[in-house]
């Protein structure tokens, strides 16, 4: 289980005015922290980004690549501004993301084969939410398909349901773990599979959040997901992480696994 550190944001109260004002040492001390609590990748999220987006992307991954040697996962729907995070990358990165909105899927996807990123598969319709399982499946074959046009292996891959918050949509939290299981069985070996763990705790009381986030990824690793965008300063979060990985025997157990 591959834990992609979500803190470096733009809708953050410290992270948005540094990425404005180009202020690195706020973002560069948020990335630390994050690969220091046990994240194995960064979500790099700077929205829209319709004003300065290029530029802003290229700076922001050069100030996390200056603190932090980790996998990022740029976050924006601003395909220009996509290309110039990409470019400048060190690692293989991966594109936070494709949806089945069909310019976006064309654009992210020729972006994944002509930079050799992994890509996110957002099984999001071109309008409105996907209702269920089922019509999630249909939006991840429709992006399988273009992967596969542009000659992306499959297995640079990672097809995310769209988790919606369970305050608002308290039945999507069991659609959600059928697509994981129903997107596993589209290849094999299984497709990857990711999601933005904290969307199922979003607009819920702080004191539930910790709590709903953790039993949901116990409840996702059970049908095998792969990745979670996710908080990994939430210490109980990150120990279940830790024994998900001992109980699915991707790490060798110790009595002091949690150390
Ligand atoms: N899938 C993919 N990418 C994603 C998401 C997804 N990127 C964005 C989002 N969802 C995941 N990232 C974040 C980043 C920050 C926060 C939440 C999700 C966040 N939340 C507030 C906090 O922690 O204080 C709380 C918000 C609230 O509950 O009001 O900062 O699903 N591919």
């Amino acid at each position: 289980m591959l834990i992609i550190g979500e803190k470096v944001n733009v809708m953050s109260l410290t992270i948005g005015p540094a990425m404005k004002n180009r202020d690195p040492k706020p973002i560069q001390d948020m990335a630390a922290a994050q690969v220091e609590a046990g994240a194995n990748a960064l979500d790099i999220n700077i929205g829209p980004a319709r004003k300065d987006g290029p530029e802003m992307m290229e700076w922001v991954v050069n100030t996390v690549q200056d603190a932090v040697d980790v996998t990022l996962c740029l976050d924006t729907t601003n395909a220009e501004a996509m290309e110039a995070g990409l470019k400048v990358c060190k690692k293989q990165p991966i594109i936070n993301s494709a949806s089945g909105e069909p310019t976006r899927l064309e654009t992210m996807t020729s972006l994944a084969a002509k930079y050799d990123a992994k890509l996110i598969g957002l099984t999001m319709p071109a309008t409105g939410i996907p209702r269920d399982a089922n019509g999630r499946m249909a939006i991840a074959v429709d992006i399988m398909t273009k992967m596969a046009e542009k000659g992306v292996p499959l297995e640079n891959l990672y097809l995310d349901p769209l988790i919606l918050p369970i305050a608002v949509s308290q039945e999507q939290a069991l659609e959600g773990i059928e697509a994981i299981k129903m997107f596993r069985q589209l290849n094999d070996p299984p497709l990857k599979t990711v999601v933005g763990l904290s969307n199922i705790s979003n607009g819920a009381l702080a004191e539930t959040k910790p709590l709903l986030d953790r039993t949901y990824l116990t409840m996702l690793a059970t049908v095998g997901l792969d990745a979670a965008i996710a908080d990994p300063f939430d210490k109980e979060l990150m120990d279940t992480v830790k024994t998900v990985r001992i109980l699915r025997n991707e790490v060798l157990y110790c009595h002091s696994y949690l150390d």
